[in-house]
């Protein structure tokens, strides 16, 4: 496991950007590099990646010096573990909605005595080579990020309690997921949806915990960094498609 860039650029009090990718070619992850984001969320929920092809899109971005982070399916202690070993540096754990379960996805990120992460010869250890288990075990516990994700309307009433919970690095807001549970869907601008956010917002900056959220396009993004969100993140795929329909829209205009 090398070191967590996009860890020391927030410790710094530097904003980093990120971008979701679901797909399994590694050339993607490298286009993802090369065009200068911090790092890369491999998405294990919405999407097909496994582990195994989480290890392998992990080799690229270290090849290409992104950061690798993994998107898993579920807070749980076994799904946590298995994306982690790949050499990831860090998890972004989707719906979680009390402060109980924000506790848990840090124990379960986190090798003790902070945590319960199980332990093993594996790549992010580098299957034993170099230093010695205790080392990795240490270094792992700093290097290793906790995004968790504010996407629903019980994960907004209690954003403030997610604050106190040591060794989450962000709390990121989930804009799609929270407009469907605050019943509409996909409607990010609608006024109800945009309290929330602000809500979270006004619970999250002033702690020393960052803000991240994912934003569909730049104005978005710079939006929420006038707001103080630091941990900014698009996805390829609406970068892919608006690039695409531009491109058809032009020529057959
Ligand atoms: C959402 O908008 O629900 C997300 O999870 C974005 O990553
Ligand atoms: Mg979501």
């Amino acid at each position: 496991m090398l070191e967590n860039r996009t860890r020391a650029k927030l410790a710094a009090g530097e904003t980093v950007y990120g971008c979701f990718t679901r797909y399994v070619e590694g050339a993607i992850t490298e286009l993802i590099a090369l065009a200068g984001f911090d790092f890369v969320i491999f998405d294990g929920e919405h999407g097909t990646l496994q582990p195994r092809d989480i290890e392998d899109l992990t080799r690229a971005a270290e090849v290409r010096g992104v950061t690798p982070i993994a998107r898993v399916t579920t807070n749980q202690p076994q799904i946590i573990l298995r994306y982690l070993d790949t050499g990831v540096h860090g998890v972004h754990v989707p719906w979680v909605n009390t402060v109980e379960d924000v506790e848990a996805a840090v124990q379960y990120a986190k090798y003790g005595p902070r945590g319960i992460r199980g332990l093993a010869g594996s790549r992010a250890s580098d299957w034993g080579f170099g230093e010695s288990v205790a080392e990795y075990t240490a270094r792992a516990n700093k290097e290793t990020m906790v995004i968790i994700h504010i996407e629903t309307a019980a994960a907004v009433e209690a954003a403030a309690d997610y604050t106190a919970v040591d060794d989450v690095d962000v709390l990121f807001i989930g804009p799609t997921d929270l407009s469907h549970s605050l019943g509409h869907p996909g409607e990010l601008s609608h006024p109800e949806v945009v309290a929330a956010m602000e809500r979270v917002a006004e619970a999250v900056v002033p702690t020393d915990k960052v803000l991240g959220i994912y934003a569909g396009d730049a104005e978005i993004a710079n939006g929420w960094r006038e707001r103080g969100a630091r941990y900014l993140v698009t996805g390829i795929d609406g970068i892919m498609t608006r690039g695409m329909q531009d491109f058809i829209d032009q020529v057959r205009s």
